[in-house]
């Protein structure tokens, strides 16, 4: 990435700086959210659009996997679900003139933000072998490629199938059954850079790799703690739960190397007091060295367990397995280590302490500042060891709360876009279709690149999402996806992912959640899953972006039959027909959908069953809810570096840059900005409004740069710095993972900053 601006780009990153906000929404949000919706919408579809979000009638917002409570507002958006819409439901255009006037390597020297003010995508393009620029081209001819493409491969392995978050089930569905029928497992999905270490923690001690709490359970907690989120910014409805769970008397402390305005006062735009006084919310701020969360869980659980009354020792014994072992390695833990892990005051843990013991009913929220690190895994299996030390699982305002992304990036797992799925899915899918899906796992995220870079891979499909900017390691990821035969991606939106190509190329533009799906049997419905496991209808209302757009089922449902042929034995042509036969089969086939379109037409849809929330079952090797005694891991940092962790502005949804503004910290016009601690800057020799380059420091050797950013002195935790992604994913190296789970450890990447000539 280069410093300055790239030629020809009108957008200058020069940032300004304020000082940050201590209070989130209110008045300045809903100008803000209607500026942007009316830039790209007009007046009439602002209005006709965002009084259909998140309705029962309406579509599920493509902002956040955040649930909708029973009793909706007539305007059941928040500022950023707004921006997200008016995103999708733009009126600019890219058409086959557009790329006829901006050959690849033009588009390769724009900025993400440019790319996606663009506009929405009208027409299937294509980029021949060895021509500059994509085409026009008929679907028919587009399916042709990809099965010209597919059906050389030597192994069904040697083709990859991402899928981004907001696929609906019925695209997923599909989709996956696609790649098996093909003959590969190789499904990776953004939930690989996500939430995949909730999965593999939660999955391993409680047997069920979701959240196990409702709306209703945050309304009724004693203590929420919030680990690692920045809800202000990327889930603002849940900053109404949480007003509402402070009235009914529940405490919250937030464990964070940032104090994020969206956690210390929420002004409610839904009540005029709310806009006026606003709450606060958060009663004990813990500003935690980044990574230090396991130490600081592992020694409140030894505290916890030393307290009189600590520990609930009904449900230890009746329900919960390896807690003497547990115990034993608490017992070993160390206040000065775990200070020095955490940067942590000895009062304020005991405060925490204070506070976990008056709680019975703790929920613990998280996101990806806990599972973007090496130790991810352990960490969210630390938390679990104190909820399960107090009793809190299974029970009313009690649980676990993994705070999903993408609207449906859980919806897409249930529905099986899973590198490794789990033996009894395939058997039924074997049952259901009468073939035999491949039994051998395949490729995540980070295998998948460097099975593109070593040749391994030839084939690259992508349902969404944005995969060379999403994924780190840029500059390694970049030339392993020009490697391939084949770049195929389905989107709404152009972006970085279709400048970085392979010898040839396809962009498949597609309808989006807000779009009218018409097909052979009538007007179409998807369906989605949010946080919480609740499944619901979402239903698009406007005409769509172009007469040319297929949905997503009728994308893989005509790409199937071209690849397949005639040998396969599933009824593609029917699934595009009709959704509700997708639906029919996925009840077969998916436990907890029995009966799913006769539940799906009940306003709000359905909640799926989780063993460990509904009868305190725990589904897992030994049967019970699994104590774990992992060593306590934290981030070394040699002299004179920064452990950067690599996060969201308020004005973008991942690699889709709304604007340059991060309102809330206090930055406008830019993104090239770094925070560090004021103390930590001088020592470095770096003052507010010098210009730095990043540079990654890793085992490899390798030198990582990103180069031209603006130092703001930042109230961030000592050793600690912020900066935003996708810019900073040049740094992030592709080996440096989180054990078990292998997602790219984003939040916490060594780094030095070093005199940039571009100050
Ligand atoms: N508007 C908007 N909404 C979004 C998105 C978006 O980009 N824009 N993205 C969606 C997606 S896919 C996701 S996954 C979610 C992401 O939602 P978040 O996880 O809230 O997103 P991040 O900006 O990555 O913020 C990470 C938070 O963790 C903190 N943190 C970093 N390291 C540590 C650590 O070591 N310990 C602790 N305790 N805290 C740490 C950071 O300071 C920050 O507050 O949001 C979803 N919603
Ligand atoms: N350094 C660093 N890297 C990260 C993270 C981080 O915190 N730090 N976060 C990680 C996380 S949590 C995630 S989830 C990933 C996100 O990775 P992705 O999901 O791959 O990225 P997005 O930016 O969400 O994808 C945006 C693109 O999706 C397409 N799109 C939008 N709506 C639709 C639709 O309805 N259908 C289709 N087919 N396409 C659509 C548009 O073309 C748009 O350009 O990034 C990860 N990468
Ligand atoms: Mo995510």
């Amino acid at each position: 990435m280069a410093s300055k601006p790239p030629a020809g780009d009108p957008v200058q990153d020069a940032p300004q700086v304020e000082a940050p906000q201590h209070v989130a929404a209110g008045l300045p949000a809903i100008g803000h959210t209607l500026k942007i919706a009316r830039q790209q919408m007009g007046v009439a579809r602002t209005a006709r659009t965002l009084l259909k979000v998140n309705q029962k009638d309406g579509f599920d917002c493509p902002g956040c996997a955040w649930p909708e409570g029973d009793k909706r507002h007539v305007a059941e958006f928040c500022e950023n679900g707004a921006k997200a819409v008016a995103e999708e439901a733009t009126l600019r255009r890219v058409t086959p003139d557009f790329f006829a006037a901006h050959p690849v390597a033009d588009l390769a020297s724009r900025s993400g933000y440019w790319l996606g003010q663009q506009g929405r995508i009208t027409q299937p393009v294509y980029l021949p072998e060895g021509a500059d620029r994509y085409e026009a081209v008929t679907w028919e001819r587009a399916c042709e490629i990809v099965a010209e493409e597919l059906t050389a491969l030597s192994s069904p392995d040697e083709a990859l199938f991402y899928t981004s978050g907001r696929t609906s089930n019925e695209a997923a569905f599909l989709l996956q059954l696609f790649a098996r029928e093909f003959g590969t497992n190789n499904l990776p999905d953004c939930s690989n850079m996500c939430h995949e270490s909730s999965g593999s923690a939660l999955t391993e001690t409680l047997g069920v790799g979701k959240g196990s709490v409702s709306l209703e359970d945050l309304h009724q907690a004693d203590l929420i703690i919030i680990a690692g989120q920045n809800p202000g910014t990327n889930h603002p409805r849940m900053l109404s739960a949480l007003e509402k769970a402070k009235q009914s008397g529940a405490k919250i402390i937030s464990v964070n190397p940032l104090p994020e305005a969206g956690l210390e006062r929420f002004k409610n735009p839904q009540t005029p007091q709310g806009i006026l006084q606003g709450t606060a919310l958060t009663d004990l701020f813990l500003q935690i060295r980044i990574g230090g969360d396991q130490a600081l869980f592992r020694l409140l659980n030894k505290l916890v367990i030393e307290a009189d009354g600590g520990v609930d020792e009904d449900f230890v014994r009746e329900h919960t397995h390896g807690y003497a072992a547990f115990a034993t390695a608490a017992a070993e833990t160390d206040w000065d280590e775990t200070l020095t892990a955490t940067g942590l005051d000895r009062r304020d843990i005991e405060r925490a302490l204070g506070m976990i013991l008056a709680s019975r009913r703790t929920i613990a929220c998280w996101a990806m500042g806990l599972t973007q690190h090496k130790h991810s895994v352990v960490s969210i299996k630390e938390i679990v060891n104190l909820l399960l030390l107090r009793g809190s699982i299974g029970r009313p305002g009690a649980g676990v709360c993994p705070v999903r992304g993408h609207s449906n990036v859980q919806g897409d797992r249930t529905m099986g876009i899973f590198e490794r799925p789990a033996p009894a899915f395939l058997d039924a899918l074997e049952k259901e279709f009468g073939f035999a899906p491949p039994r051998q796992h395949g490729l995540d995220v980070v295998r998948s690149i460097r099975a593109l870079r070593d040749g391994e891979a030839k084939v690259f499909f992508a349902m969404g999402g944005n995969f060379v900017a999403a994924t780190p390691d840029t500059e390694v990821t970049e030339a392993a996806v020009r490697r391939a035969r084949l770049t195929v991606h389905v989107s709404t939106k152009l972006n970085r992912s279709h400048a970085v190509t392979g010898a040839r190329a396809l962009i498949l533009p597609t309808l989006g959640r807000t779009d009218k799906d018409v097909q052979g049997s009538g007007r179409q419905f998807v369906t989605v899953e949010d946080s919480m496991g609740m499944v619901h209808a979402s239903r698009g209302n406007l005409p769509p972006a172009s007469p040319h757009l297929l949905s997503e089922p009728a994308i893989v449902a005509r790409m199937a039959r071209a690849v397949l042929g005639p040998g396969s034995g599933t009824p593609w042509e029917d699934f595009e027909h009709d959704y509700a036969t997708i639906r029919d089969r996925i009840s077969r086939v998916v436990p907890g959908f029995e009966d799913f379109n006769t539940r799906i037409a009940r306003p709000g849809g359905f909640t799926l069953p989780h063993a460990p929330r509904d009868e305190r079952r725990f589904p897992t090797a030994t049967g019970k809810a699994n104590f774990t005694a992992a060593p306590v891991e934290h981030p070394e940092l040699p002299e004179g570096r920064l452990l950067l962790q690599t996060l969201r502005s308020h004005d973008q949804y991942n690699t889709t840059i709304y604007g340059l503004d991060d309102r809330y910290r206090g930055i406008r016009g830019g993104r090239r900005v770094v925070l560090v601690n004021p103390e930590d800057a001088a020592e470095l020799g770096f003052a507010d409004g010098d210009y730095a380059d990043l540079v990654g420091e890793w085992k490899d050797g390798v030198e990582r740069r990103a180069p031209g950013f603006r130092v703001v002195h930042y109230p961030t935790a000592r050793g600690c710095a912020a900066a935003y992604y996708p810019e900073t994913n040049v740094l992030v190296p592709l080996d440096a993972t989180a054990d078990t789970s292998n997602t790219p450890a984003s939040k916490s990447v060594v780094v030095r900053l070093e005199q940039s000539p571009s100050a």
